[in-house]
C-alpha cells in the first residue's frame, strides 16, 4: 500500500442570520461585509483524505460517485493551495459523503469545504489553529469559513487595506451569545439550483442597484444582532434575520436579468410564517440560494412549528439546533 492512513473530518452546515452575498476579491474569497451564522446539528459532511505518492492526479469521490467537472475542479484547486502551503507534492484520494442533497440551498459547500480543509490540512501536515483553518476553508467556499466553528459564528470580512488581506478574513465564535435558537427547514425542493450562488452573487453585485443599500444594512444588522444574541432577545434576532434574508432576495430580484430563487411555494411558506406570528408564535423566515424556507425560532417552539409546517405544506420538514464545529474523527 502506498497510500497513507486517511485523515477523516466531519463538519456541519451553517445558516446565516446576517448573510454573505458578494465578494470584493473573487480569488481570495473576501466578502464585502461581515456575516453571522448558526452552525447546525444536522446534515454533516464526512471527508476522508489520503495521500497517494504514486498517483499522478487527485482522485475525488463524492457520495460514492467519481467527481468530475466543477466539483472536481474546485476540489483540486483547493488541494493545490494546501500542497503549496505545506510544501508537499503528493496527490490525494478524497472520499466525501454528504447527508444533505447537494445544491439544495442547505449549504453543502459550507460543510464540504470545512471538512475538506480540516482533513486535507491534517493529511498534509499543515500546521495551524482554528483561525488558520477558517481562513483556509474560506478559500474553498466563503460560508465554509463559518462551519469551522460551532454555535453562533461571525465571519470577519477583514479590512480592504490590510497588509495581507488573506490573513485578515476569518470566522470566530460568538462567545457571549445567550440564546437557544432552532431552525425548522421546510424542504420544498432538493434538486440542484438553477444558478450557483457564486455566479448569482457576482451578477447581483454587478447589476442590482439596491445591493449597496442592502450591504449597508448588513453592517448595521450585524451590530444589532450581536447585541440581541448577548441579551437572549429572540424577537430581535428573528426580525433582523428575516429582514436581512428578504432584502438579499429583493436585491437579487433587482439584478438584470433577475436572479430568482424564491418560488410561489416559497412565498406560501413565508405567508404561513407571518400567520404564525399573527397568532403570537415567535417564528421568522430565512432563505438562501434556493427556494427552501427555514423558520428561525426559540428552541422550545421548534416542535410545534415543525408540526404546523408539515401540516400546511405537506413538505418534508427538518428541525435543526445549534451544532458543533469541524472535528477530526477516527477512521471507521
Ligand atoms: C450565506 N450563502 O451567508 C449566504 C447566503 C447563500 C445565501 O454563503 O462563492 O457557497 O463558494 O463563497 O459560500 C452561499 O455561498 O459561496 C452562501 P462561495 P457560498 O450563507
Amino acid at each position: 500500500m502506498t497510500v497513507s492512513e486517511p485523515a477523516v473530518a466531519v463538519a456541519h452546515p451553517n445558516i446565516a442570520l446576517v448573510k454573505y452575498w458578494g465578494k470584493r476579491d473573487e480569488d481570495l474569497v473576501l466578502p464585502f461585509a461581515d456575516s453571522l451564522s448558526m452552525t447546525l446539528d444536522v446534515f454533516p459532511t464526512t471527508t476522508a483524505v489520503r495521500l497517494d505518492p504514486a498517483a499522478g492526479a487527485d482522485h475525488v469521490v463524492m457520495d460514492g460517485a467519481v467527481a468530475r467537472g466543477e466539483v472536481l475542479h474546485r476540489t483540486v484547486r483547493f488541494l493545490e493551495l494546501v500542497r503549496e502551503r505545506a510544501g508537499r507534492r503528493e496527490r490525494a484520494v478524497v472520499d466525501t459523503r454528504n447527508t444533505v442533497p447537494v445544491g439544495a440551498g442547505l449549504a453543502s459547500s459550507a460543510s464540504g469545504f470545512a471538512a475538506l480543509a480540516l482533513a486535507a490540512a491534517h493529511a498534509y501536515g499543515l500546521p495551524g489553529d482554528s483561525r488558520a483553518l477558517s481562513r483556509l476553508a474560506r478559500r474553498g467556499s466563503g460560508s465554509a469559513a463559518r462551519s469551522v466553528f460551532g454555535g453562533f459564528v461571525v465571519w470577519q470580512a477583514g479590512t480592504p487595506d490590510a497588509p495581507d488581506p488573506d490573513q485578515d478574513s476569518y470566522a470566530e465564535p460568538v462567545t457571549d451569545a445567550r440564546l437557544d435558537a432552532a431552525l425548522v427547514a421546510v424542504v420544498l425542493e432538493s434538486g440542484p439550483k438553477p444558478v450557483s450562488s457564486r455566479e448569482a452573487m457576482r451578477h447581483t453585485v454587478a447589476t442590482a442597484a439596491p445591493y449597496r443599500d442592502w450591504l449597508a444594512d448588513c453592517r448595521a444588522a450585524l451590530v444589532r444582532m450581536r447585541e440581541a444574541l448577548r441579551g437572549g432577545d429572540m424577537t430581535t434576532v428573528g426580525e433582523i434575520a428575516e429582514h436581512n434574508a428578504l432584502g438579499m432576495h429583493a436585491a437579487m430580484e433587482a439584478a438584470r436579468p433577475a436572479v430568482r430563487y424564491r418560488t410561489a411555494a416559497s412565498d406560501a411558506v413565508l405567508g404561513h410564517v407571518r400567520a404564525l406570528r399573527e397568532e403570537g408564535v415567535g417564528a421568522w423566515a430565512t432563505m438562501d440560494a434556493g427556494p427552501n424556507v427555514k423558520v428561525l425560532c426559540a428552541g422550545a417552539d421548534a416542535g410545534r412549528i415543525a408540526d404546523r409546517m408539515r401540516a400546511v405544506t405537506g413538505a418534508p420538514v427538518v428541525v435543526a439546533r445549534s451544532g458543533p464545529g469541524a472535528g477530526l474523527r477516527a477512521e471507521d
